[in-house]
């Protein structure tokens, strides 16, 4: 740990601040270089103390940065792990208010819900396997409270990895009836394909995002419990949207997840 804990919660403060008043900062890593990995996380374990001391249930966890296209996009190489709660849920089909949010942009994620709890060192892609309950479509909306969405890993690490709001839809499926890898995702912004992807471009098999969660949780002396919900990370590029775009994203064998957003 290189920052004290008055740094880490001023830091957490003030992120969580910009979240709230929608407004862009600039990455902390600017003011504090020598912030380290433990710090990141330690900041956002405080973010999520704070918005869970307000009542915002923390209902699942989630990879990010986990396909080559969102590396290449964000300029990073390696994936990042944050959580969700349930003031950032949207229906299938709903809403999404532009006013609430900073310069979103939208993810289609493969996603499962877990029966039993998955701890590392040590988790592989077939511990996961055995551990889902069931697989189910979503698409995030990122919206990074860094200006311009200019940012290095250790601060998005902190800024909760973007989270924002999700879309979860379709209909799911038993794990047994899907081959990960191979599913197919077309994601379309007004009627028009805007990127595609199959799930292998996540870590070459979606469940690996599980498996390398489970490791870094591991690694804090945290497991991922039974019946987490996990969205294991963009397939694609994200897509920016504006006001009057409707967002459509068919998943294979998976049904589709959509959304409109307005001002
Ligand atoms: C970080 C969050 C990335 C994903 O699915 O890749 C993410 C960002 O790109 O702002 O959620
Ligand atoms: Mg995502």
């Amino acid at each position: 740990m290189a920052l004290d804990r008055t740094h880490l919660d001023h830091l957490a403060a003030h992120l969580d601040a910009a979240r709230s008043e929608v407004r862009d900062v600039t990455k902390i890593t600017d003011d504090f270089p020598d912030m380290d990995w433990a710090d990141a996380y330690d900041i956002q374990d405080e973010i999520r103390r704070r918005q869970e001391a307000r009542g915002l249930r923390t209902v699942g966890l989630k990879a990010g940065l986990t396909s080559f296209a969102k590396m290449k996009q964000m300029g990073v190489n390696e994936p990042c792990f944050g959580f969700v709660s349930a003031d950032m849920a949207r229906p299938d089909g709903g809403e999404i208010r532009m006013s609430e949010l900073i310069h979103p942009k939208v993810e289609a994620e493969i996603c499962i819900v877990t029966k039993a709890a998955l701890r590392g060192p040590g988790c592989h892609v077939g511990a996961v396997m055995a551990a889902i309950d069931f697989v189910i479509p979503a698409v995030e909306i990122i919206d990074s409270r860094y200006r311009d969405f200019k940012f290095d890993l250790k601060s998005v690490i902190a800024d909760n990895t973007s989270a924002a709001r999700f879309v979860i839809g379709g209909r799911s499926r038993a794990v047994e009836a899907l081959d990960l890898r191979t599913l197919g995702v077309v994601l379309e912004k007004n009627g028009r394909i805007a990127a595609m992807a199959a799930g292998a471009a996540v870590l070459g098999h979606p469940a690996a995002a599980v498996a390398m969660l489970a490791n870094h949780l591991g690694r804090r002396g945290q497991e991922i419990p039974a019946g987490t919900f996990i969205m294991t990370g963009g397939v694609t590029e994200a897509i920016a949207v504006q006001a009057g775009d409707s967002i459509n994203v068919r998943f294979q064998d998976l049904g589709s997840v959509s959304m409109r957003f307005v001002e």
